[in-house]
């Protein structure tokens, strides 16, 4: 029997790798969109004869009850989220209703639906915030820093909750921050590598950006979808941290990009107070030993891999850009946080 897995968030970047790696493993795979005046399928192009997109929202219950029942899902992976750090403090009670009360929304539905169905839930290690421990652990306690920390240690305690209470296959993955060239060009990777690109083509000068001390741990989006897969093909339900175990600094990564396309991030970096945040997460760095040891997951691309990937692919689309003459698209603007 073919299994069937319905995804929230496919048109995110996790989405798009984890819709690509279930076809691969030749399920059918569901996508969960909400309904917007312009379609968002920009990560999903390729895709979208391979899936089934249908129309739901975090906000809305009966909605989720309707799709599972008619999906039948095996497998329900929950990645739509407000998921942008910033955003949760001018934004914090829809932060709460998406990432916090949305995780209860589709774990209802599995409990009037099917119980048996296997519910993968992307808890963040944001949730460790000012870090109690280093590395950080599945037994590290939570101290969230943002309202976006805050609904995702709900989400997460939530779904272990409904484990314990009603016995659902529920598993919370604590990933680490994950990059690529799918990333949203608010957060800080994409902000970084989308600016070398367009300042080595000379379509602008300048790069702003706030805390270059903050530290994190990056990895491979695509490294880290194999591991939500392999927790709901466990005998058991359990929680893991997915990380790479090293950090760097924003500095770091900055330093890498602009000396992979041979530039002087000097020259080009400028610090602007105002996208320093109201409480910072300062360091992270996870210990991904139980994913290793249970799962037998590990991470396949490096950190150096991962940034000269991400600026390669930039200079590719944004050279396509200028060949064609566009417009480049918000070249010199900072819209976000
Ligand atoms: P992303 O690119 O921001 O994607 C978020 C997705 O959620 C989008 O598909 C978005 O749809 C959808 N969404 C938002 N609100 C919704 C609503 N009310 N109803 C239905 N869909 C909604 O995020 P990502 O980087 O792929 O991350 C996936 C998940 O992992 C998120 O929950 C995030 O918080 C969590 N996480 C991410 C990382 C990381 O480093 N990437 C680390 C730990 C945890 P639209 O296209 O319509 O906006
Ligand atoms: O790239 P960021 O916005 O990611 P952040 O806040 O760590 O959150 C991401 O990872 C979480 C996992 O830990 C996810 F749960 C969450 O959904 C998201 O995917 O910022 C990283 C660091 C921060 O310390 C920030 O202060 O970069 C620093 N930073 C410095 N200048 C900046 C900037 N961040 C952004 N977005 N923009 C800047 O100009």
């Amino acid at each position: 029997m073919t299994r069937k897995a319905l995804i929230t968030g496919i048109t995110g970047q996790d989405g798009a790798y984890l819709a690509e790696f279930l076809l691969g493993k030749g399920y059918e795979v569901h996508g969960m969109v909400r309904r917007s005046s312009t379609e968002s399928f920009e990560r999903i192009g390729h895709l979208q004869d391979l899936i089934s997109l249908h129309q739901a929202d975090l906000l809305d219950q009966l909605s989720i009850i309707t799709l599972m029942q008619e999906i039948e899902p095996d497998e329900v992976y929950n990645l739509a989220a407000q998921s942008f750090v910033p955003t949760s403090w001018l934004q914090p009670l829809l932060t709460g209703e998406f990432t916090a009360l949305g995780v209860t929304r589709m774990l209802e539905a599995i409990r009037l639906v099917n119980r048996r169905i296997r519910f993968y839930q992307a808890s963040s290690s944001e949730m460790f915030g000012n870090v109690a421990e280093e590395p950080q652990s599945e037994n590290t306690p939570f101290y969230p820093r943002s309202p976006y920390g805050v609904a995702k240690a709900y989400g997460h305690f939530i779904t272990v909750n409904y484990r314990e209470s009603y016995d659902i296959f529920a598993c919370s993955g604590i990933l680490f921050n994950h990059e690529s060239p799918l990333r949203g060009k608010e957060f800080v990777t994409r902000k970084i590598t989308d600016a070398v690109a367009r300042i080595k083509l000379g379509v602008r000068s300048k790069l702003k950006l706030g805390n270059l001390d903050a530290m994190r741990d990056w990895g491979f989006a695509g490294d880290y979808v194999k591991a939500m897969w392999m927790m709901l093909q466990q005998d058991k339900p359990d929680d893991y941290v997915v990380a790479t175990g090293q950090k760097h600094s924003v500095r770091d990564f900055v330093e890498l990009a602009f000396a992979h396309a041979d530039l002087d991030w000097q020259d080009h970096v400028e610090i602007d107070p105002k996208l320093i945040r109201p409480a910072e997460v300062n360091t992270l760095r996870g210990n991904a030993g139980k994913a290793r040891s249970v799962l037998g997951w590990q991470p396949d691309v490096s950190f150096p891999q991962l940034v000269q990937m991400m600026v390669d692919a930039d200079l590719e689309r944004i050279r396509l850009e200028v060949a064609e003459q566009t417009p480049a698209c918000g070249s010199d603007t900072d819209s976000d946080g």
